[in-house]
This record gives C-alpha cells, structure tokens and sequence, in this order.
C-alpha cells in the first residue's frame, strides 16, 4: 500500500491517539493535531482519563525512540480558520481523519452554553476543514467521525447512510431518515450534511463513519508501552456504556442500567475503530463521492451489556448487582433495531467479537489504577435530558452568567476558569467544590 501523508485531527482523544499510532506503524505520514481542549474540559467536569496519559510531545517522542517513526505534532484549534487553511495548504494532505469534535451527548445537554458549545467547536471546525479543502487540497480524502446515532431508532432497518424510496410511483436514492438523540449527535448530523453539501458542490471526496460505541483501550501499538497508552473514560459525561460497567463490574459498584435496559446500539472494539479508518483510508472515495460506512460490528441491549459483564464476573465466583436507574435521557427503551454494517466487511475488516475474555481484560486494566477511581463518577449520572445540568452544574451556570457585567452573545465558548464536579444528585443544591 503506498504510503500517504495523513492528517488526524482530536490526535490526544480516546481514538485519535490510537490511530495515529496505528497509521503511523502501517507506514504511513502522520501529523496529528489537537487543542488540547478536552484536557480543558475535564478539568472543568472534574473527570479525568483512568489510565495516566502523557502529554503529546513525550508521546510522540516516545513513539520516535521506541519505533524509529515520527509524528509531526502540532498544537491547533480546528475553530481557527486562518490556521486550518494554513495547516492544509503547507502539508497539502492525500487524506484528513477528523475526530477532533466535543463527543458527548450528556455534555452537550447541561445547558444552553453546552449546547451552543458543541455544535460550534464541531460544526464550526468540519466547515473550516472543507473550505481549506476546497482551496488548497480538493483531492483530499476526508474521513470523519460521525455516529450511528444520528440514525436513532426507527422501526425499519437502519441503511449505510441511504435509503431507495418509491414514492407515488417515483423512485430516488436519499438520505436515510435521521431521529438523533442529543444536541451532540445532531452536530454530528448537520456536519454529515454538510460535507454531503461540499462533495456535491465542490466535487471534495469524503467517507462519514457512522461509528457506534466504542470499548476497550487495547491496541496492538498503544500495548506497546505504557507511555503510549490512550485515555480511557468512566465517568458519566464521557464514560461510554461497556466501558462503565467494565469499571463498576472490577470495583464491585453496581452495573448502573438507565431505565429498563432494552436501548439496543452498535458497539465496536477500538482495534477494529482503527481498523476500520485504516480501510478507509487505503480504500478512499471516489472524486465527489460522498459515503458513509456504519461502522460496528455487533449490536446489544445495554441490559444484555450488563448481563455479560456480570456473568463474566460470576465466572470467577464474583457477584454483580445490576440496578436500573431512572433513565436522565429521553430514549426508547424498547424498540426494534437492525443495522446493516456490511461494507467495511466487504473491504476486509476483521472484527474482533466482545467476548469474556475481553471484559475480562479491560476489567484487569481497571484493578491496575483502581486507585485513580472516583467512585461518584460511577454512580447517578447528573445531566438529565428534560432538565439538564443537575443543581450543581446549574449553580455553575448561574455564577458564570453573573459574572458577565454585560450581555453576551450565547456563543460562549467553555471558558478557562476551573469548575470542580457536580454533584450526580439532582436533588442536591451543593455547590461543587473546585478542584
Ligand atoms: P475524545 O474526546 O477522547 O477526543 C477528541 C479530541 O478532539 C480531544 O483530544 C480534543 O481535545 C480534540 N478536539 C475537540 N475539539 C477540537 C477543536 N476544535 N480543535 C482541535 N481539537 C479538538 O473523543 P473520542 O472518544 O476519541 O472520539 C473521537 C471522535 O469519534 C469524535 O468525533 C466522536 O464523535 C467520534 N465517536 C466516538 C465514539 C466513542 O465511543 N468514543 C463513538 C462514535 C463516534
Ligand atoms: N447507558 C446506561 N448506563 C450508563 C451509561 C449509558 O444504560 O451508565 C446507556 C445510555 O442511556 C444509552 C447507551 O447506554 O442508551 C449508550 O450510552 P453511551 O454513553 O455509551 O453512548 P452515547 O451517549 O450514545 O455516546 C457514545 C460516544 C459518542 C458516540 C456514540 C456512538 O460518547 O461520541 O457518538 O457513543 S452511538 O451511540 O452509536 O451514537
């Protein structure tokens, strides 16, 4: 496979850091670029990653010692167009792999300035990517992460992205028909449709990766050492469902279920979300295409989840309770669900199936730094669809607002100062304390 000079946008995330190692171990050129404001956002959330990451310079630097391979790191807001246009022009990439958005859907629901927050970092970057695209580098594959819940859950089969309708003896291929599930996954819509906009206009080349939930911290590369490892998240606002109970499960908490557990997902291991970019990057659209690949391999009840992490344990004569709380989102929790994810298949992905063993993995990875557990951040979650933030976030909210002598436009960015955590009861009208 010819080697391409690739950029990974959101490089210090979850999955960014994942990938770059792997593209960067598979030959190809990585530069990654990030802000760096996640960091700044568990900060203000009071949540931090489970397992110690590095700052990006030793994590790079690293990589260099240990595999001889650089990756050009470069510190960058995708919100800064001037800078975006810049990286573009100067690297003039064969493809962009865009992670770098806000990825939360309870984040995204605190309030009004979370809201507003998310949709401008992540609409307001993807636009400056395909406008620098379009002048600097049209040939570009952009490859972006978008989510299968932008779909949500309708009562038909969930198609890869389009759907043929007959309609009063008319027949077209369209867009399939979108019911996302938070502020957060309708930014990741509105991007869809506009880089769908851009291919069509400007003739750009992009493939939207309609990812489903992610679990598990184990790559080949990032195994490497523990210096390369890449963050992992438990908490409510950025702790993914699996990933939850596989903490809960190692610590003895109860397996916290929201509501009656039948919301059924597509869920992936983060080889295969590696895996998968890789395919898609060495197989790329064609010049104007614009196509989404579902990308997961299995899909599960979140009780089901639950019910696997708790036999896993009793396998080790381990008891598991699994509670149901009220569930703080509005979501079926029952409802029919199949979703075609043939075609990174077709390529030759490889999926690597959740079994025991894996649970059982990630569960070893937790004992390991159990210490750094916030046992709180396991517990109630503290954003809740209807309300939002929980009396503590609202306190935050209502501070920050008086701190304003004048008005502001409600673009307000997350701002620097320090937040500590709210509380997770949405009865308590404690103030967080700071950090
Ligand atoms: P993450 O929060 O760990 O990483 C995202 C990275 O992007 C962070 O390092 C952050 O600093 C950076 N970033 C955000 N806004 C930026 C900006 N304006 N400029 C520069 N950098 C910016 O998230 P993740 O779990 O690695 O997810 C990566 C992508 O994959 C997201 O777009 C998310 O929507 C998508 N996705 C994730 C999952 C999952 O289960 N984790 C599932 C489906 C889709
Ligand atoms: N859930 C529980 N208990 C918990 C946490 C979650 O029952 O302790 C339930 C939620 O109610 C939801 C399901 O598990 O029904 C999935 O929640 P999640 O937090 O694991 O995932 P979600 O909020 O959908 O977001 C995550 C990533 C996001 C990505 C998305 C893929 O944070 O970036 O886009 O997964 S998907 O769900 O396919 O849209």
């Amino acid at each position: 496979m010819a080697k391409k000079t690739v950029v990974v946008l959101g490089v210090d995330g979850y999955l960014g850091w994942a990938t770059a190692l792997h593209l960067s171990r598979a030959g190809h050129d990585v530069v990654g670029i990030d802000s760096l404001v996640r960091r700044r956002w568990d900060r203000e959330c009071g949540t931090q990653s489970l397992i110690p990451i590095k700052s990006m310079p030793q994590r790079v630097s690293l990589w260099k010692r240990l595999t001889g391979r650089s990756i050009r790191w470069r510190r960058m807001d995708l919100r800064n167009a001037r800078a975006v246009t810049e990286l573009v022009r100067d690297i003039k990439p064969d493809a962009l792999v865009h992670f770098a958005e806000q990825r939360s859907a309870p984040f995204s629901m605190i309030d009004l300035e979370h809201a507003a927050l998310t949709q401008v970092n992540n609409l307001v970057g993807t636009l400056n990517l395909l406008f620098a695209l379009r002048d600097h580098a049209p040939k570009a594959h952009l490859i972006k992460l978008g989510t299968m819940g932008e779909y949500g859950t309708p009562n038909i089969d969930i198609e890869e992205g389009f759907i043929t309708i007959t309609h009063n003896g008319r027949e077209d291929r369209l867009p399939f028909p979108m019911q996302p599930g938070s502020f957060y996954h309708l930014s990741k819509l509105h991007d869809s449709h506009n880089i769908q906009f851009a291919c069509r206009i400007w003739g750009l080349r992009a493939t939207d990766l309609h990812q489903g939930v992610v679990y598990g911290n184990h790559t080949d590369e990032a195994a490497m050492h523990p210096g390369l490892a890449t963050r992992f998240d438990y908490d409510a606002i950025w702790g993914t469902v699996l990933n939850r109970f596989c903490i809960q499960g190692a610590l003895g908490l109860p397996l916290t279920v929201y509501g009656r557990g039948g919301q059924t997902r597509g869920f992936l291991d983060i080889r295969d979300t590696v895996a998968c970019v890789r395919l898609a990057l060495e197989h790329p659209a064609a010049q104007g295409e614009y196509r989404v690949f579902n990308q997961f391999t299995e899909q599960f009840s979140v009780k089901a989840l639950a019910e696997k992490v708790r036999d896993a344990r009793a396998a080790h004569g381990l008891e598991t309770n699994i509670v149901h709380l009220p569930n703080p989102r509005v979501e079926r929790e029952e409802h029919y669900y199949n979703a075609k994810h043939q075609k990174l298949l077709d390529l030759g992905l490889q999926p690597h199936y959740l079994g025991d063993t894996l649970i059982e993995s990630v569960i070893q990875t937790v004992e390991r730094h159990s210490a750094r557990v916030d046992p709180v951040e396991l517990e109630q979650p503290n954003v809740d669809w209807r309300r939002g933030g929980t009396a503590g976030w609202r306190k935050l909210s209502e501070n920050a607002m008086h701190a304003q002598a004048e008005p502001q436009p409600v673009l307000v960015l997350s701002s620097s100062r320090k937040r500590g955590r709210p509380s997770p009861s949405a009865a308590s009208a404690r103030v967080p304390q700071r950090r």
